[in-house]
């Protein structure tokens, strides 16, 4: 080698070096575990200024295990925001410089049990709550506050739930599978409990308990009844003593016919006397390992499960039942509305409200019902569900879905606060204008302290807990709106992006405002106007044509209704009239296809392929124009992801935007999918402007086809 090269080939070993020494950690790829609880340095020198007057301890008088947690997060937290070490203490006298809780029996700022307040006194930070519980989400709203590096100056908030039971609803099987889990395995290892307890459950946690969430139903609605076993119930129990302190209470879902199957009884009658004597001691069993046990989720004579109609008794009698086991304890029966029977006339929309609004008043008090948000299962769009307003003398817990089982698992980015705030903004009308569905859960309409809402979760052992990073998002925004169901969906959306992708404004812009018209572009390639598609299936793959099923609500063409002559379910009077479930207020909004506001047209009406709409265009032509621009439109989904990337970490980048490809790709799948199907009953042409698509129908059902092969 001669001197010059030498030297040329010792030049950039040096270049390559010091620009690898300039930042070792830049670049080692996030890989998403921390969710929104980063505490990644605070970058802006004078909020760090302001921060670091309150760094000399944190004065800790709450001693129990929750306020135990809340001292150890902030104290993790100040050390990765400040890269400073903070002492805990009991005793702080009367200095200043500190953090301090502060338990306090009546405060007029503090409405509720679980609230806080946040304020600046005698140069201290003060945390005051009336509970433990209440520091902890203190602690994690201040932590929130540091890391959007927002000024100290005039600090004072104050917050309370909204809403009492704020929980999550696993879908966990004992095998470790999950029920439409789209990101990994169960994070329960139920093998290994209850000697080994995995660390993940503390972080899992903690990301809860960050958002507020206070409850969580471990295993699968379709439950089995193992989890009633001495062997299980203490395997619940290691899992409970770690949420415990981190103020969650555990809960499972229970087979009803248990009794008999577990109990070797002859039967599991609500009403005999030798079953609720079963499950009285059960529930004192479950107490005995599990002090604070939260109570049963029950989903009951639905999709084939055991229940009291079995015997001939009603869901209440099944509810009362359980509810009478809880009587002796803080616990609750949370009994499930999502119902429907396999009768080809019926109208599956309507069979909740005729199998539980005769039921209301008949519930223990004990019992809180939990209706999904719409009246089918989980649509990217539905209309609310009737029962909100009609069970005035019944407390009502919504049940919502994060897992994106209809919204396309963990490939498609779909940002659901505005599906959440949709429903419960709408007005129910039962005490008239201003009925709407939030004030029917929060309890605030009928007067209801026992208030819940449920989110059926979309974590797993993923890495990254949810698979799409994204869907983080949807985790999130479901925690804090069961705090406060007020917050607008782009305040969360700011706040989530900020938290866990970037403190960038600009690239905070791109991403939220892709975030949040993520639903809409979904629903028109989806299910544009008013479809809906619960067909069987993987609920995965479009199958518009599917007219085969075991039962008839299990067939596409069931929903869709569509025929020569147009598309759409006839829900007036003149069809299923299952509009007359609701009150007239809003029957009038529906009634009259004129007026029906499009993304609810084809759920009311079938409408002809001819008929003109309001956008000026015919059904068929305003069809198309859907599909074609919601599959285009993740064009521009893919276009904000990348006028973001300079601010994002490149394993996060690249992970995201693999799967917006794939969205891509599916989205045309399914515009194909429809427009095609519907195109031979239409028979229409595609409309002027639109590239007809490349394939074939039968191409399109080939390539379906190998979806559901076995
Ligand atoms: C449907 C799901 C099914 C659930 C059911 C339920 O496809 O897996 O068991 O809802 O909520 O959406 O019970």
């Amino acid at each position: 080698m001669t001197r010059r090269l030498f030297l040329l080939f010792l030049g950039l070993i040096l270049i390559a070096t010091a620009s690898y020494a300039a930042d070792p950690s830049a670049d080692e790829g996030d890989d998403g575990y921390r969710l929104w609880l980063k505490y990644e340095a605070v970058t802006n020198a004078a909020i760090k200024a302001e921060y670091l007057k309150y760094t000399t301890f944190i004065g800790n008088s709450a001693k129990g295990e929750i306020g135990q947690s809340a001292a150890q997060e902030l104290q993790t937290g100040l050390k990765k925001l400040l890269g400073k070490n903070i002492n805990v203490t009991s005793s702080f006298g009367a200095r200043s410089g500190a953090i301090v809780f502060r338990i306090v029996t009546s405060s007029n700022q503090i409405q509720q049990e679980e609230g806080y307040q946040i304020t600046l006194s005698g140069g201290n930070i003060l945390i005051l709550a009336r509970s433990e519980n209440g520091i902890l989400y203190g602690v994690f709203a201040l932590l929130r506050h540091m890391q959007m590096q927002r000024t100290l100056k005039n600090l004072n908030v104050a917050s309370s739930p909204k809403i009492r039971y704020r929980m999550l609803n696993h879908w966990d099987n004992p095998d470790g599978t999950i029920e439409r889990g789209y990101a990994g395995a169960s994070l329960w290892k139920w093998y290994e409990l209850p000697e080994r307890v995995d660390p993940r459950y503390a972080d899992y946690a903690r990301a809860n308990a960050s958002l507020g969430i206070n409850g969580t139903v471990l295993n699968n609605v379709n439950a089995s009844a193992r989890f009633m076993s001495q062997e299980y119930i203490v395997k619940v129990a290691a899992i409970a003593n770690v949420l415990r302190k981190y103020g969650i209470k555990t809960y499972l879902s229970v087979y009803f016919a248990a009794p008999k199957t577990l109990g070797g009884l002859p039967t599991s009658d609500p009403l005999d006397p030798q079953v609720r004597a079963w499950w009285k001691e059960k529930v004192a069993q479950i107490y005995k390992e599990i002090p604070d046990f939260g109570g049963f989720l029950v989903k009951a004579n639905s999709e084939g499960e055991p229940g009291p109609q079995d015997y001939g008794r009603t869901h209440a009698d099944g509810a009362n039942m359980l509810a009478e086991a809880f009587e002796p304890y803080d616990g609750i029966v949370i009994w499930r509305a999502f119902v429907y029977k396999a009768d080809p006339n019926a109208d599956r929309f309507k069979a909740a409200y005729e199998e539980f609004v005769p039921l209301d008043g008949k519930f223990d008090p004990k019992v809180i019902v939990q209706v999904k948000n719409g009246p089918i299962d989980f649509q990217p769009r539905e209309p609310f569900s009737p029962l909100f307003g009609n069970m005035p003398k019944t407390p009502l817990g919504i049940e919502f879905q994060i897992t994106q089982e209809y919204l396309g698992f963990a490939t498609h980015a779909v940002y659901e606060a505005p599906i959440f705030k949709e429903c419960l903004d709408s007005d129910t009308y039962v005490n008239g204008e201003g009925s709407t569905v939030a004030k029917v859960v929060d309890g605030s309409m009928h007067g209801y302290a026992r208030t819940l809402m449920a989110g059926v979760a979309n974590t797993g052992n993923s890495r990254n807990w949810t698979g799409h990073p994204l869907a983080q998002a949807n985790w999130y925004a479901f925690g804090r709106l069961s705090w406060d169901h007020q917050l607008s969906s782009e305040q969360i959306a700011q706040e989530w992006v900020a938290l866990t992708l970037t403190r960038s404004q600009k690239a905070s812009g791109h991403i939220t405002k892709m975030m949040l018209r993520s639903r809409e572009i979904y629903v028109d390639y989806n299910t544009p106007l008013g479809l809906s598609r619960p067909w069987m299936g993987v609920h995965f793959a479009p199958e518009p044509w599917q007219n085969k099923g075991s039962r008839p609500d299990w067939t596409a063409v069931y929903y869709h209704r569509a025929d020569s002559a147009g598309i759409g379910f006839d829900r007036t009077s003149s069809g299923s009239n299952a509009l007359a479930q609701y009150r007239p207020q809003v029957q009038q909004k529906w009634i009259d296809p004129d007026k029906t506001s499009l993304p609810y047209l084809l759920w009311f009406h079938h409408v002809r392929w001819d008929k003109n709409l309001s956008t000026g265009k015919s059904l068929w032509e305003e069809l198309c124009t859907r599909f074609y621009t919601g599959a285009d439109s993740v064009l521009w989904m893919q276009q904000q992801w990348d006028l973001a990337k300079p601010d994002l970490d490149s394993e996060v980048y690249a992970n995201v935007a693999q799967r917006l490809k794939v969205q891509r790709r599916e989205a045309i799948w399914w515009r194909d999918a429809w427009v095609l199907y519907l195109q031979s009953l239409a028979r229409q042409p595609i409309p002027a402007g639109f590239e007809p698509p490349k394939q074939t129908l039968e191409e399109v059902k080939q390539s379906v086809n190998v979806y559901l092969m076995r």
